[in-house]
Formats: structure tokens, C-alpha cells, sequence
């Protein structure tokens, strides 16, 4: 199997390139010589298996990355728990399986740092696959992402193909989901610094108990680790992306309302789920490679705030509170 995958001349077909991190794969796929291939929606439904796979046959892409999913924050995963098994499950199996059917050489799964058991070790190693039970509020998501890799190690053992998968840990930045009842921490911290701040709110709702911890890396720093390991892995095992540093959710409040210039006091709601306690993931194996993340989280946050106002002023973003 080639060691590296050369991208000069090459078809990339980016599935998901409207969401936050295919949109950030686009981007940086940009810089390179290869062709972005995408797919809208309107036109291809990647729930329909013989479209899905008359479309790759039709299109023939050299390489796929598979950063389409259906993805949401600690209350969606918890509330549709059919919608983001089901859903993950056919999706990822049709653009796999056609991705085979005609031919493609190098593929890239996008999973996520839930696969791994709520009490792993920490910081969490890539064996600690399968060695425990999953957190309970996402772990119709995690079983699916489970899958996913399977398969792709699957086609690896029974084909020879060159299928690699991906796991981030929570990523945030341009192109976040900032809708309060289905988002991450990130973007739902920041609109709601924001709405605090325009309207001189005194305080500022925190789901949980701010103890829990969390490990945060910008979409682009995200996007770039992937392209790398589209070119430069090749093995069988999944490979955790993150930055290797965590902080407690109330630390990250804190972060945010300092970042967007709001007065509000922080308050936690305790009837929200905490989730997982921590999930720190082991990136000694993307480390070893030499790669590192850009964003420190605070430079990070900075540059998604200012992307958020951008788009609260441009009407793509409706605020309801204000
Ligand atoms: O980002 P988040 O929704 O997902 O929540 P998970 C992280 C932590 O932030 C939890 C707390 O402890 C939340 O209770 N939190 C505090 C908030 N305030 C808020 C808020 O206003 N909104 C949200 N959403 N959280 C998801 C998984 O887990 O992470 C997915 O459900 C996926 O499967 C994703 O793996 C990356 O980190 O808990």
C-alpha cells in the first residue's frame, strides 16, 4: 500500500462540504492542486443508496473524505437518538460502499472522540476502543462512528484498500451550528455571551455543572490534520485529532464571555446532563508525525466571534432574544 497519497491532479470528493468541517476541508483543500468535487443536496440525497452509488460511478472521484453526518450537541444526541444512529449508519455505509464500487483509492472517515468508553483512560489512546461502556447521552452517534471505522477497516482487510479513519475531538469555529437547542458548548456559550451582552443581561445560563472537561480544536486546524493524514496515512487504526489540552466547561465560559465583552455572571443549570466527564484524547500518535494545531483556544474563539458577528449582520444568523 503507497505510503503517500499525492494529491496533485486529484478528484477529492468532499461529502458534507455545506457543514462546518467540510466547509473548512473545501478551504483548505483550496491551496492544493487537486480538483474539489461536492454534491448539493438538492441533488443527492446520500440517504438513497442507488443514487448515492450512480452518482460515484458517474463522478469517479480518486479520493473521498467523509465529513457528512448528522451532528449536534449533548441535547440532540440525547433527544433523537434515531436520527443520529440511523441516519449516520446509511449515510456513511452508501458513500463507503459506493466509494468501492467504482474505484476509489484513498478514503477518509470522520468520526469522533465519543467512540471511545465514558471512563476511558485519559488522555484517551486509540486502543481504548471497545474496552467499556459508552457515555449514555451519545452513544446511538458513538455506535454508528463505531461502525464507520469498521468498515473502512473492513474494506482494508478484505480488499486491500486504502481506507483510513479520522477521529476529532470537539471542534468549533467558522460555520457552527448556532442554534441553542441542537449546538455544542461553543457556538451556544457565544450567542448566548452575545445576546447578554446586547441586552445587558446580568447572567448567563451554563448547562451542567461547569466541571466537566473538554478538549477543543479550531475547524480549520481540524481540516488541515485531515488533509494531512489523507496524505500521509495509511494504517488500519483510527488516528485521534485534538490539540492535547482540556479545560472545565466553567473555565471555557469564562474564556468565551471575556472574548465577547459581556458582563453576565455565569450560572449553571444543573437539570441539563453533564455528559462525559472528561475526554481528553491521546494525540501522541498525530504528535509523532510532526503535525501541530495553529489556534490557541483563545485566538480561536476570537476569529469564530468575529465570523459570528459577520454573519449575525449579514441576516444568516437570526438571534431571537434581541
Ligand atoms: O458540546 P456539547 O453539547 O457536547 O456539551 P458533548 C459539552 C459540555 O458543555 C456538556 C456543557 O457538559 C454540556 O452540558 N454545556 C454548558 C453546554 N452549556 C451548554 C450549552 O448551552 N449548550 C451545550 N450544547 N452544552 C457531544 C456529543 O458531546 O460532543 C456528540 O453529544 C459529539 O456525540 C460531540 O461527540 C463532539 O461534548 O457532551
Amino acid at each position: 500500500m503507497d505510503k503517500s497519497f499525492d494529491l496533485k491532479g486529484k478528484r477529492i470528493f468532499v461529502a458534507g462540504h455545506r457543514g462546518m468541517v467540510g466547509s473548512a476541508l473545501v478551504r483548505r483543500l483550496a491551496g492544493e492542486d487537486c480538483e474539489i468535487v461536492t454534491v448539493a443536496r438538492s441533488e443527492l440525497d446520500l440517504l438513497d443508496q442507488a443514487g448515492v452509488r450512480r452518482w460515484m460511478e458517474d463522478r469517479r472521484p480518486d479520493a473521498v473524505i467523509m465529513a457528512a453526518a448528522k451532528v449536534g450537541g449533548i441535547l440532540a444526541n440525547d433527544s433523537f437518538p434515531v436520527d443520529f444512529l440511523y441516519e449516520n449508519l446509511v449515510v456513511q455505509t452508501n458513500v463507503i460502499e459506493a466509494a468501492f464500487r467504482s474505484g476509489v483509492r484513498k478514503l477518509l472517515f470522520l468520526g469522533s472522540s465519543c467512540i471511545y468508553p465514558k471512563l476511558a483512560p485519559q488522555p484517551i489512546p486509540e486502543d481504548a476502543l471497545l474496552t467499556g461502556p459508552l457515555e449514555p447521552t451519545n452513544e446511538w452517534y458513538a455506535v454508528a462512528k463505531i461502525a464507520g471505522l469498521k468498515l473502512c477497516q473492513a474494506y482494508r482487510r478484505q480488499y486491500g484498500v486504502n481506507y483510513i479513519s479520522a477521529m476529532p475531538t470537539n471542534l468549533y469555529g467558522p460555520g457552527d451550528n448556532f442554534d441553542l437547542d441542537s449546538s455544542h458548548v461553543v457556538p451556544a456559550l457565544m450567542r448566548k455571551a452575545h445576546e447578554a451582552k446586547l441586552t445587558g443581561q446580568k447572567t448567563l445560563q451554563v448547562w451542567g455543572s461547569g466541571r466537566p472537561m473538554r478538549e477543543f480544536l479550531h475547524v480549520d486546524d481540524a481540516a488541515d490534520a485531515f488533509v494531512w493524514l489523507l496524505r500521509n496515512y495509511s494504517g488500519d487504526g483510527q488516528v485521534n485529532v485534538g490539540s492535547g489540552e482540556d479545560v472545565t466547561i466553567a473555565e471555557l465560559a469564562g474564556t468565551v464571555v471575556s472574548v465577547v465583552g459581556a458582563g453576565a455572571a455565569i450560572v449553571f443549570d444543573p437539570t441539563k446532563p453533564d455528559g462525559t466527564p472528561r475526554k481528553l484524547m491521546d494525540v501522541s500518535r498525530l504528535f509523532a508525525t510532526g503535525w501541530r494545531p495553529k489556534y490557541a483556544l483563545r485566538d480561536g474563539l476570537k476569529q469564530t466571534y468575529a465570523w459570528f458577528l459577520e454573519h449575525v449582520e449579514k441576516g444568516d444568523i437570526r438571534l431571537g432574544a434581541v
